[in-house]
């Protein structure tokens, strides 16, 4: 780390190149125009506050979405320097603001920050460049300056406004409409986002405020303002807390850290008396979802040490075979944060790290510290060696008779099961599987399919049942069994792609709380036992109407909220925009809605399952490729899925009921 006291200067900051590329291909610099790009640049500004965080200098970040939907990212880090820079002339504020690449982060590793995003550290010219307008305010050297852009052009000099004690950076910004989607900022998503920052961080407190009105009404009492404040003394080891809140531990929390010449580490773990294993990784701060060397290096560096040191104190008898690395991650939460230089970010979405200097440092620093906690620790080491020895034990055991189901041709030579209604194309890549949840609503897509390429399986409400047991055991439902077999693939060791009867598989269920249940359950099956299929693209989610809007013979579906208000307003019915979210309100609307829609002559229908539609409007609606449109399941939704599978299902009765009551409103709209 450099010299937290360090003084930058302006000439510390090498300049690339202006900001018309960004203007003219957005998408290059945060990826897409749509919502998600449109975060991007809160997160741009507040990777920024974080850097100072990182080095030492600031510990409080704020960040507000104001009443007009602009943007305030505040810090009390060293503030952007305003001094003059030698190869622009323009000052060190400006040049940050106006050139790609400008900063301290890329002068190399004592010149500026050692450690920076990398991958998403575009800089916060690209915010700039990207808003309609945007204000800069410095606290430095005593002053308060300041200085307003618009569409990335300074408007003036910097000026000075002022005399303060205290130091920081305050940007606001406003995003430009016509190069956005849509500007509407959502509160949710930014929530998320910061807590997970702060866990990373250490330390530092991150405050938000939505000053947005007429947003939580109900919520809040009037005249107050909706704020949150992030701060996790313990960093990583309060996340691992955090995961493991619905669980029952086996030890406290192990935190390590330690700063090597490759890499600043941090690791927190736990056991549970779970069988998942559950491990995070990040690096610089970024969600490193395929993993990479950190991880590489922590999975060795575990089962090399569980098995010294059961082997050290006789756990493990000299005949004994050495404990797996699938025995040692059963019941295990971790959360591991690196932080290097230069990350090399890898893979299909470029989230797997692959510095290979990590894993050795990983594995070392963790190695040393966990072999140094058992020693240290003998009961709680006890304790572990015991959870991972009954895991060896269960998988010696249940190998036979997990044989028995994955053997090769166990599945493969089976029959198709008697409820499949398959379809007569022989083609894998033009036939579809709809799971269909209960018989009636099979009973209508059997009879409204196109059934030369559309095979139809329902599913009972029966494989709700296997609550609390292992996702293995899952394995001998027969509802479960059927999807296997239908599937085509095999399962475990004898899974081959290549044999899947069908390249989209559609997970069809009802807009209700069983039905997202239902749709999680398999969300998670997918997830764990058939990754390539999600990876692949193979696996959607059917989206069915939420209305139908009749008038006369004329008849419209409505998928949202918004696309029923269009409709009727296409039909004659106005002032019905004011629907509310919320089921309670959503009552008193509906009826008003009703007596205005009454009035045109319309009716609207509200659709509470699919066994309400027919056969033809399930086809016209939801199944006809000409019409319908289905979601396609990402790995990030089906690992979404796959941990609020975790707490529905968990074992302890309490955080799931909280977990339902505090998400039921929004379980109609629980999209995984
Ligand atoms: C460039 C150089 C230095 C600091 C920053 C940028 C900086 C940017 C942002 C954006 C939000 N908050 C920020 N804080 C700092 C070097 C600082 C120095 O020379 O003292």
């Amino acid at each position: 780390m450099p010299d937290n006291k360090q003084n930058y200067s302006a000439d510390q900051i090498q300049v690339l190149e202006g900001l018309d590329p960004v203007r003219k291909r957005p998408g290059m610099y945060i990826g897409t125009t749509d919502v998600r790009g449109l975060h991007h640049l809160i997160w741009e500004v507040v990777d920024n506050s974080i850097d100072e965080a990182m080095l030492g200098v600031c510990d409080r970040i704020l960040v507000v979405v104001n009443e007009d939907g602009s943007v305030t990212v505040a810090d009390n880090g060293r503030g952007i320097p305003v001094d003059k820079h030698k190869a622009t002339g323009l000052s060190a504020l400006e040049t940050v603001l106006t050139t790609l690449h400008a900063g301290g982060k890329f002068g190399g590793e004592d010149s500026g920050y050692k450690v920076s995003g990398g991958l998403h550290g575009v800089g916060v010219s690209v915010v700039n460049a990207l808003s309609a307008k945007l204000l800069a305010e410095v606290r430095r050297d005593g002053k308060v300056y300041r200085q307003e852009y618009k569409l990335g052009v300074a408007q003036s000099d910097i000026q000075e406004a002022g005399e303060t004690k205290s130091t920081g950076t305050s940007i606001t910004f406003w995003p430009n409409p016509k190069v956005f989607e849509t500007i509407e900022f959502d509160t949710e998503t930014i929530l998320t986002r910061l807590r997970q920052q702060a866990y990373l961080t250490k330390g530092v407190t991150i405050s938000f405020e939505d000053k947005r009105t007429d947003r939580f009404e109900g919520q809040l009492p009037k005249g107050h303002t909706f704020k949150y404040r992030f701060y996790f003394e313990g960093g990583v080891r309060s996340y691992v807390d955090h995961l493991n809140y619905n669980k029952e531990p086996i030890i406290k929390t192990i935190y390590m850290e330690k700063e090597v010449p490759e890499a600043l580490i941090e690791i927190a773990l736990q056991y549970t008396q779970t069988y998942q294993e559950n491990v995070i990784t990040f690096a610089n701060n970024i969600h490193t979802l395929e993993g990479g060397m950190h991880l590489t290096g922590f999975r060795s560096a575990l089962t090399r040490s569980v098995n010294a040191y059961a082997r050290s104190k006789g756990f493990l008898k000299e005949k004994d075979v050495n404990m797996t690395n699938e025995d040692v991650r059963e019941g295990l939460t971790a959360v591991i944060s690196v932080k290097l230089p230069e990350p090399q970010f890898e893979g299909q979405t470029k989230s797997k790290l692959g510095n290979p200097e990590v894993r050795t440092a990983v594995e070392t620093v963790f190695n040393e510290k966990f072999s140094e906690y058992l020693e240290e620790n003998p009961n709680e080491a006890k304790s572990i060696i015991a959870k991972c020895m009954l895991a060896a034990r269960a998988r010696l055991a249940s190998r036979a008779a997990r044989d028995t189901v994955l053997r090769k041709g166990a599945l493969e030579g089976a029959t198709l099961p008697g409820k499949l209604a398959d379809c007569s194309s022989r083609n894998p890549s033009e036939s579809e599987l709809y799971i269909v949840e209960g018989d009636s609503a099979g009973g209508s897509a059997k009879q409204g399919r196109d059934r030369y390429f559309q095979a139809i399986l329902p599913l009972r409400g029966k494989i709700l049942n296997v609550e609390q047991a292992r996702l293995d055991k899952m394995l001998n439902n027969n509802e479960i069994k059927s999807l296997i077999i239908a599937l085509g693939t095999g399962i475990g060791e004898t899974f081959e792609i290549e044999k899947a009867r069908y390249h989209r598989i559609v997970i069809m269920t009802d807009a209700d709380v069983d039905g997202a249940h239902i749709r999680t359950l398999l969300l998670t099956l997918f997830y764990r036992y058939f990754k390539p299929l999600i990876e692949a693209g193979y696996i959607y989610i059917a989206q069915p109407p939420l209305y139908k809007v009749s008038k006369g013979k004329e008849a419209h579906y409505a998928y949202t909220d918004d696309d029923k208000v269009s409709i009727l307003s296409k039909l004659g019915v106005k002032d019905v925009e004011e629907t509310p979210e919320e089921e309670e309100a959503e009552e008193g609307a509906e009826e008003t809605a009703q007596a205005k829609a009454k009035q045109a002559r319309v009716s609207i229908q509200r659709y509470k399952g699919l066994g309400e539609m027919n056969p033809e409007q399930l086809w016209e609606t939801t199944m006809d490729p000409n019409k319908r449109t289905m979601l396609k399941v990402t790995v990030e939704d089906a690992e979404k899925a796959d941990s609020i599978f975790d707490t529905l299902m968990g074992s302890e009765v309490l955080p799931r009921r909280k977990f339902i009551q505090t998400h039921a409103k929004q379980v109609k709209n629980l999209d995984i």
